[in-house]
């Protein structure tokens, strides 16, 4: 049976085929899913925090209602990556234990402040264009429910990146002071932005058998790089300096070149030791036991409506 399994599985990765919930896989490939899953899953719920501390003082009624909904997407993304996790067998509430014990990573860009409402815009600029860099090849990853969230999530978030770029365009149109907070905003997370993407190639332990699964379809200073190129001539037409005296054009690779990335920076804010990473847990820990009554509400009804229905 195993042997068949194992056949089907290689069949199906080789004929860019999806693997299903149900299909045979073997236990590193659903562990590294679940791995993979699980992080983006508390991405999405932790990456809330940093813009919805701005819900409540954004400048217009209409910039709360985009920012309010924009963050109400970021939830809808973690559940559906959660649902994702489960179909592997992995346990929701689980999955945030371990998160809040430190046991499971989230993305180290929400580990820096939001110091100002153009950190907003940024957000939605750097961050989700870094995103939809990053998962837009995702789509064709090889696990079925992971590749179908994926198309929403990516349509979502192209739209979430379009709001923070109009709201930069907006500011940049505005007084000599917004301009300086936009700049100021570009300044702090360009380089965490690129860090988004991960280690590089030659330091990256997971690249290589996620690749050959089908799962990561390029490699992370492929994408690092992608994003890079997309930057700079949006940053030219908002009027901004990206933070990089090494940033040239390179006419031989047709690519922008790029200064060093401080790695220790990644490492250190992953281990647990950014700027926000204590705030970001305890945000989560208190969330998760102030919804616990909401949970064992859920479930005493849900029991009592299959007994109704079997009755
Ligand atoms: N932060 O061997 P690799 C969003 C870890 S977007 C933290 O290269 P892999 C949308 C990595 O997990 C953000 N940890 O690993 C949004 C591994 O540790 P492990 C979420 C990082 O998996 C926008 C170790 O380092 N997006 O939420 C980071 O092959 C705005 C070695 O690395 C995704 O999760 C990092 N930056 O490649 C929401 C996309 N980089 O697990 C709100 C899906 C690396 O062995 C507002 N994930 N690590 O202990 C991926 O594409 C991959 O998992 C990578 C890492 C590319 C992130």
């Amino acid at each position: 049976m195993t042997d068949l399994g194992e056949k089907t599985f290689a069949e199906t990765i080789a004929k860019d085929q999806r693997v299903e919930p149900r299909d045979w896989m073997p236990e590193g490939y659903r562990k590294t899913m679940i791995r993979q899953i699980a992080q983006h899953a508390h991405s999405e719920i932790i990456g809330m925090q940093p813009e919805g501390e701005w819900i409540t003082r954004a400048p217009s009624l209409r910039r709360k209602a985009i920012l309010l909904a924009k963050v109400q997407d970021e939830a809808g993304h973690g559940l559906y990556l959660y649902s994702a996790a489960e179909t592997l067998g992995a346990d929701r509430g689980d999955l945030t234990r371990r998160l809040i014990e430190g046991k499971q990573k989230y993305s180290s860009i929400f580990n820096y402040p939001t110091l100002s409402f153009a950190d907003v815009g940024v957000i939605g600029w750097l961050v989700d264009g870094a995103a939809i860099c990053n998962q837009v090849p995702l789509c064709r990853s090889s696990f079925g429910p992971y590749g179908r969230a994926m198309i929403r999530i990516c349509k979502e978030e192209s739209f979430h990146q379009r709001q923070g770029y109009e709201l930069l365009m907006t500011m940049m149109r505005g007084t000599g002071a917004q301009r300086e907070m936009v700049q100021d905003a570009v300044n702090r997370w360009w380089w965490p932005s690129l860090m988004m993407f991960g280690p590089p190639d030659d330091k990256s332990p997971n690249s290589a058998q996620s690749m050959a699964w089908k799962i990561k379809r390029h490699s992370n200073d492929e994408l690092r790089q992608r994003f890079v190129d997309m930057s700079v001539p949006q940053a030219e037409a908002l009027g901004v300096t990206l933070p990089d005296p090494d940033l040239s054009w390179n006419e031989e690779r047709g690519h922008w070149d790029f200064g060093a990335i401080d790695w220790s920076e990644l490492q250190r804010v992953i281990s647990g030791d950014g700027p926000c990473n204590a705030l970001r847990i305890e945000n989560r820990r208190r969330a998760d036991e102030d919804g616990a009554w909401v949970r064992e509400a859920a479930a005493v009804h849900a029991a009592k409506a299959s007994r109704r229905q079997e009755a």
